[in-house]
């Protein structure tokens, strides 16, 4: 089997280079040669071309000729592959033999054919027509309280389905709409919100090329978003210095290689990104922060004294924000040994990142998950702002926040009505349009939906895309109480261990993927998505489906919506379903400042922006201004130390999409062979009496009483913060607890997870 361990070495090549290459040809030769996948991968991120369905990077107005990474590469040649997993793959194989398999082998079978349903009977999944599929679907619906049925969307679905699909579960009657985005960056939608009025990040593309620092937190653009590496390149041989803060030196951060570079490639002579690279402990930013911040005052109180001008932005200040003096208060009342114990950073390297900041005229705020994915992250970002506002770093060129959205169009699923706040939806303008009376009440989280399926509330769950059961937190309590629903039904590409942790009724759809041809009624369709930039991007798919079986996200939807609720002249399912162009009508009518000519505007190059009133200095918070705020902890981790606890961060490496595990070569951090590693530093070893390939087993340490372990991990020597270890996600989901999540958001906080370790 592929999970086998064969060698675990360490890798100081650059991130790009041939290396990248190597990553795309060793794991799909077969695919690679074939014209279909090459001619796609030449119209990747281009005007009028097919968006990734990778990452959510922007996409520029004047692409490279190659516009796109080893991972987005990985992503589209997985969609196209040849393997079909097709009926006769079910008729061998039960479901409790599939159970058995590795979430590896599972999508290897490639990719599904025909709508299957379970049946309880032989325990497999067997084929059934559309028609069958739709109503065996609509009947369970009906015979539910729709308030006790979730409707989840991974962060991939277009702009039109997830527009349909929002309106479907409102007319049913529901806001039960968690997004992957509820284990991502809703610590950004929250959190941001609350500080700037923004619930996403105030830079475009182009701010990249005016900015002089960027302050970088907990983001690995060599695996995550690979194209960041070009504008990063760019910035940097222009003068722009970055400073890193992540407890793992990732070699993304640390130098690159640029694949579209003839003469870089061949002498290997990269640039040097990391100006500063800062190896904060998990959770230690808050405290890292309040360090810089706390410079930056002591710097301004030395310039003030001497006669010289300010260095904060005294104007900006005063007539853009509120909360600063009793920030400063608290900053200064901070002290240095706090800072370092939280940090684990030295004061004189936190003072020499403050210098930088201070000398910078621009500068952007740039994160992810290192931030967001703590039970304090909201608090890591508001402190992440503040530093920024001290010197008025937002709401002009080359400066702001820039938080990395995840799926690709994760960010626009949230624009366009996915949400389970109601309150962030134009409910009264979509009861006039739709002439139906929406549902008020707040709908469910993920974690709340999770607490649901436990407690025996939640008795339906529709998934567009993703892989619920894996990606959430305290899995083994999850899965034997997923099974009692009545409903489960799955809108996918390929099989997954969600799909064979099914209701007592269970339906596998099979979709059409976004690089292939969608043709309805009216002729080919174009689809749209959003980018962590706020632009928006047309995307067209020009290949034979994987099946004549298939039907678009849209179409599914549409078809189970039919079937499920009366007729309405106003609910119009098979025009929209004939037409996508209006759907985007739809939007543009709900949504008329962001998205208003939408169907003439979809194809500019490098997408329209929808706009953000902080890019503008419009502060849509509680005050009207722009916030500052005094942390009430100095580290973000939920639980602290204690002698024999470590604090986990669960990673992704270079050769997974989320739960899609491509191989098992986490090239850019040199380990190669196994996921089933720990990595734990040398010295954290000695004292723990550990050497390299001892297998432990980690048991859950968040002092509620449940048991929760992972065993067979091989120990891994890696350079990384005392007390700190590291390993995959989402192998190491069983350990984090479902209540570990972010106070204000509910995203859970996989990257501080407490944990012991046993032999
Ligand atoms: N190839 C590939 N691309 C992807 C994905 C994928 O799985 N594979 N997933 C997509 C999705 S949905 C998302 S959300 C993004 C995720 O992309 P990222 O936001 O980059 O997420 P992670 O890789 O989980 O973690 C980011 C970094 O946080 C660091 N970190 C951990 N704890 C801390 C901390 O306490 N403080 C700080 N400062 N840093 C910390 C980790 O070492 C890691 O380098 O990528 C997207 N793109
Ligand atoms: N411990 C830990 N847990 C985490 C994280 C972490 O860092 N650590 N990260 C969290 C984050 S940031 C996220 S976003 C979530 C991810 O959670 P999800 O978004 O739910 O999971 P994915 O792995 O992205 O979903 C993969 C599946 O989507 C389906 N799929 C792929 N393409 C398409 C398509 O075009 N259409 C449809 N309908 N289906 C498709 C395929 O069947 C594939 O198996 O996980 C979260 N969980
Ligand atoms: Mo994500």
């Amino acid at each position: 089997m592929a999970d086998e361990r064969e060698e675990t070495r360490h890798y100081d090549g650059p991130a790009g280079g041939w290396g990248s290459l190597k990553g795309i040809g060793s794991v799909f030769k077969r695919e690679l040669s074939t014209p279909v996948v090459v001619e796609t991968l030449m119209r990747q991120n281009k005007p009028e071309g097919y968006m990734c369905s990778s990452c959510a990077w922007g996409k520029p107005a004047h692409p490279h000729t190659f516009e796109f990474c080893e991972n987005g590469a990985k992503a589209t040649i997985w969609d196209l592959t040849r393997d079909r997993c097709t009926p006769d793959f079910f008729a061998e194989h039960s479901v409790a033999d599939l159970l058995q398999w590795q979430d590896y082998d599972l999508e290897m079978q490639g990719r599904l054919t025909e709508p299957l349903r379970y049946d309880a009977a032989t325990d497999k999944y067997v084929a059934c027509s559309w028609d069958e599929a739709f109503a065996g679907i609509a009947s369970e619906l009906c015979a539910l309280d729709p308030k006790s049925v979730i409707f989840y969307a991974s962060g991939k679905a277009s702009l039109e389905a997830s527009y349909l699909y929002a309106m479907f579960a409102r007319f049913y009657g529901h806001n039960n709409l968690p997004d992957s985005s509820n284990m991502c960056h809703e610590t950004t939608s929250v959190g941001l919100k609350k500080v700037i009025g923004s619930p996403v990040g105030t830079c475009e593309l182009e701010d990249f090329d005016y900015c002089d620092a960027i302050f970088y937190f907990g983001q690995n653009p060599g695996t995550n978003s690979p194209r960041f590496l070009h504008p990063l390149q760019e910035a940097v041989k222009r003068g722009c210095k970055i400073i890193v803060f992540n407890p793992v030196r990732e070699q993304g951060l640390v130098r690159f290689v640029n694949p579209q570079n003839p003469m870089e490639m061949l002498s290997g002579h990269g640039t040097e990104l990391a100006h500063m690279y800062l190896q904060v402990r998990p959770g230690g930013d808050i405290a890292a922060l309040m360090g810089l911040c706390k410079h930056v005052l002591a710097v301004d109180d030395e310039a003030c004294a001497a006669g010289k001008p300010s260095v904060l932005d005294r104007d900006f200040i005063d007539q853009h924000t509120q909360g600063f003096d009793a920030f400063a208060t608290s900053a200064r009342a901070t002290s240095w040994d706090e800072i370092e114990r939280n940090s684990g950073l030295q004061r004189s390297d936190l003072e020499a990142a403050a210098e930088v900041y201070v000398a910078a005229e621009r500068v952007i705020g740039v994160y992810g998950m290192g931030l967001t994915q703590h039970v304090h992250g909201s608090q890591s970002i508001g402190m992440l702002v503040n530093l920024i506002l001290m010197r008025g770093n937002i709401g002009r060129q080359g400066a702001g926040m820039s938080p990395v959205r995840g799926h690709s169009n994760v960010q626009g699923q949230r624009t366009v009505g996915i949400s389970e706040k109601p309150e962030l939806v134009p409910l009264d303008k979509l009861a006039k349009m739709f002439d139906f009376e929406p549902p008020r009440d707040t709908g469910l989280t993920t974690v709340d939906a999770c607490e649901g399926i436990v407690d025996g509330s939640v008795k339906g769950f529709v998934s567009l895309g993703g892989n619920f059961v894996r990606a959430i937190p305290d899995r083994e309590t999850m899965e034997p109480a997923w099974r009692k629903q009545a409903l489960t039904v799955y809108i996918a590409t390929k099989l997954n261990r969600s799909h064979l942790v099914h209701g007592r009724s269970s339906y596998l759809l099979p979709c059409l993927a976004r690089p292939e041809e969608d043709m309805q009624a009216s002729g080919p369709q174009s689809v749209s998505i959003e980018d962590s930039f706020s632009h928006i991007h047309g995307s067209i798919g020009k290949r034979k489906p994987a099946s004549e079986q298939l039907l678009s996200e849209l179409a599914i939807i549409a078809g189970i919506a039919k079937a499920t609720l009366p007729a309405h002249p106003k609910w119009r399912w098979d025009e929209w379903t004939a037409d996508y162009g209006k759907v985007r009508d739809l939007i543009a009518e709900t949504y008329p400042e962001d998205f208003h000519d939408f169907n003439a505007r979809m194809f500019e190059p490098g997408g329209f922006y929808r706009g953000n009133p902080a890019h503008d200095r419009i502060w849509k918070t509680d005050s009207g201004k722009a916030e500052f705020t005094d942390p009430s902890v100095m580290s973000a981790l939920g639980v602290g130390d204690a002698p024999g606890r470590y604090h986990l961060i669960t990673m992704r490496s270079n050769d997974q999409f989320n739960t899609t595990i491509y191989g098992f070569s986490d090239r850019l951090r040199g380990l190669e062979g196994s996921r089933t590693i720990l990595l734990m530093n040398p010295a954290d070893m000695g004292r723990a009496g550990l050497q390299e390939g001892d297998v432990v087993t980690l048991v859950g340490d968040a002092g509620d009483d449940v048991h929760r372990e992972v065993a067979g991990l091989t120990i891994t020597p890696f350079d990384l913060p005392d007390g700190c270890l590291g390993g995959y996600y989402p192998e190491m989901n069983p350990l984090v607890p479902l209540w570990y999540h972010d106070k204000a958001s509910k995203t859970p906080a996989s990257k501080g997870v407490p944990v012991r370790l046993h032999r």
